[in-house]
Order: C-alpha cells, then structure tokens, then sequence
C-alpha cells in the first residue's frame, strides 16, 4: 500500500508541468520574435514566419518536456516543423500540449504595423480543443470580473450591459478590441448602438484577447470572428489569467461549410473555457515582434545587443510576469 502510493506520488511528480515551463516558454517565443523582427515591413510573410518557426523549433529541443503540438502550422504535408502532431522538447519531463503561433499576425509583420507577437500557449496533455475542419469562432473575451456575466448566445448589445454592469463602469467607457474585416460590419453598429468605444486591428485577435483578459492595459472585451487555432491559444493566456471567454464555431469559408455539415457537428455549441482547454495547468508567453500598446517589439541595440518584451502567465498560481530580455546575438544559438 505504501510502495502504491509512492509510485502514485511519483507518477504524479513527473507528469504534473512544473513552474519552470512558462519560463523557459518565453526563451522560445524570445528567440522567434528576435528571427521574425527582421522581416519587419518587407512584405515577405512567409519569410518571417519561417525564420520564426526554426527558431521557436531550435529552442523548443531544449525545454524539458514531453511536448506534442497540437495547434502548429497545419498538416505534416504542408508545414515541415511545428506541424500538428509533432513531439517536442526534450523528451524529458511533464505530457504537454502545445499550441504555437510563431508570428500572430504575419501580415502585421511585413507591414511594419503594430502588434505582431511570437506566442505559445501549453496545458496538460490531452486537454487542448482540437479544432478539427473548423477554422473561424466567433469570440467573447472579458477580464476575470466579467467572466461569469457573458453568454456569447446574447447580443453584443446585451453583453456589453452585463459587462459595464459586473466592471462597474458606463458603457462608454468600454473599449473593445474587433478585427476590421467586412464580417464585423453588423458587430461593429451594435457597438456603436450602445456606445462603447472601438479599437480595430487588421489582424492579431490573440493580442485582443490577452489585452481584454488584463484589467488596465485599455481594451475591456474582444468582440468578433477569427480563427480557432488563434482561439485556443488565446485561451491559455485567459485561462491562466482566470478571465472570460467563450467561442462558438462560424465557418466562413465553402468547404468548411460543407465539412461541418457532413461531420453533423453542432454549431450552436458553446465552446466555454474548459472545452477550449481542460486544464487548471496552463500556461503562455508572448513576446512582441513589432512595436505594440501592450508589448514593445523587438530593438536591435548597438554593439549585436537585441532587446525583447513578453509576458509569462501561469494559471496554477495566477503569477504573471513581464520579462525585458536583453540578448547578445553573437553568443545566442540562434546565429
Ligand atoms: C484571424 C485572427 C488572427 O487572422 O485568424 C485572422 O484570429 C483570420 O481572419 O489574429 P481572416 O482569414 O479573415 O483574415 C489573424 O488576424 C492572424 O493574422
């Protein structure tokens, strides 16, 4: 009984994701902004993104853990690393799922704009969402206060109350983060129908959604449609931060249409937190590749010295940390 309850113990020490993770995350997604950054504003997106993600993978091998990706850059056919279903880390250490956005926001990169971020989000192993033949969710983003009064299933309109309500503020106090695209038209007049302010972003939602789950950092809610890969790891980061969040499936595009219907998935489902990610042991880190409101970007100091902003969220003790990296590329393995 005592030998079972040892190996029980045991078992547990090395499956359970330890306090270290997040931190040694945040070298990965260091080392991919730092690639990535210097793409900024050269049009080549998929130059960034691969510069990211050979970086993100270099250092991925070092963090101890047994890592599957479970959110990377698609099918093993189309994306040579950090592809659905690849291991890694070292091998040693806690069963992890891994979500990776080595560049969120690509064209945000090549254009130079604000708020591209290099992001990683990890939780327990089997407790990630997988999002399967769904690309787009409509999402509803709040900070922790907020959280138990939001119902995606209601209108903009009808949240917006109940938020200003739970935050004790006038709506028009409120600022909300939507991705500026056609399919926000009907959104964004509900908006303005109640009063609350707008912020719009050609793309980035996950930034719009960390920003909504921090109390202060000047945007209250995300509101609106992007892409379920970027859902799930944003779901990290407001797991980890105890915040709101709800989802639902909105295919947009014809074969994804087509696919939910044959594969009969329900789409009034309520995708909460928990279906999202399962796991009281998540974690993220970002780190800002163009220069942002929230994050700085990447500076390339004299002398090959590189400077970095991110932040570190773990949700088992709700820590949160922002870490400025200063990097001497010149004994970095990156070069
Ligand atoms: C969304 C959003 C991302 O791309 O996935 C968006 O979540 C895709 O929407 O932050 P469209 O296909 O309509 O552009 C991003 O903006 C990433 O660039």
């Amino acid at each position: 009984m005592k030998k079972e309850k040892c190996k029980k113990k045991q078992s547990k020490m090395i499956i359970e994701p330890d306090g270290n993770l997040a931190m040694n995350l945040v070298r990965v997604t260091e080392a991919a902004a730092i690639s990535a950054a210097r793409f900024m504003g050269t049009g080549d997106k998929e130059g960034g993104d691969g510069a990211a993600v050979d970086a993100m993978r270099k250092f991925l091998k070092t963090v101890d853990m047994r890592g599957v990706v479970v959110i990377g850059e698609g099918e093993k056919d189309e994306a040579p690393m950090l592809f659905n279903g690849e291991s890694v880390g070292t091998g040693h250490g806690a069963e992890i799922d891994i979500a990776v956005d080595p560049v969120e926001g690509t064209n945000l990169l090549a254009q130079g704009r604000p708020n591209s971020i290099a992001v990683i989000g990890a939780a327990e192993r089997g407790s990630m969402w997988n999002p399967g033949n769904s690309f787009y969710m409509n999402k509803l983003v709040v900070e922790r206060k907020a959280r138990h009064v939001i119902d995606i299933r209601l209108s903009p309109e009808e949240n917006l109350k109940r938020i200003a309500e739970a935050l004790n503020r006038p709506i028009s106090d409120l600022t909300v983060f939507v991705l500026q695209k056609d399919r926000h038209k009907e959104l964004v007049n509900s908006i303005r129908k109640v009063g609350a302010r707008i912020t719009m972003h050609t793309d980035g939602d996950v930034m719009g959604a960390l920003m909504a789950a921090i109390p202060g950092t000047g945007v209250d809610v995300l509101m609106g449609i992007g892409g379920t890969p970027e859902g799930v790891i944003a779901a990290c980061a407001v797991k980890a931060l105890n915040g709101g969040m709800q989802g639902m499936r909105t295919p947009l595009l014809k074969e994804e249409i087509n696919q939910l219907k044959i594969d009969k998935i329900d789409l009034n489902e309520v995708l909460t937190l928990d279906t999202l990610v399962n796991s009281d042991n998540a974690f993220f880190a970002a780190t800002g590749i163009t220069e942002g409101s929230f994050l700085e970007g990447v500076r390339f100091d004299n002398d090959g010295g590189v400077t970095t902003h991110s932040v570190v969220i773990r949700s088992k003790t709700g820590s949160m940390r922002y870490i400025k990296g200063i990097h001497q590329l010149e004994k970095s393995i990156l070069v």
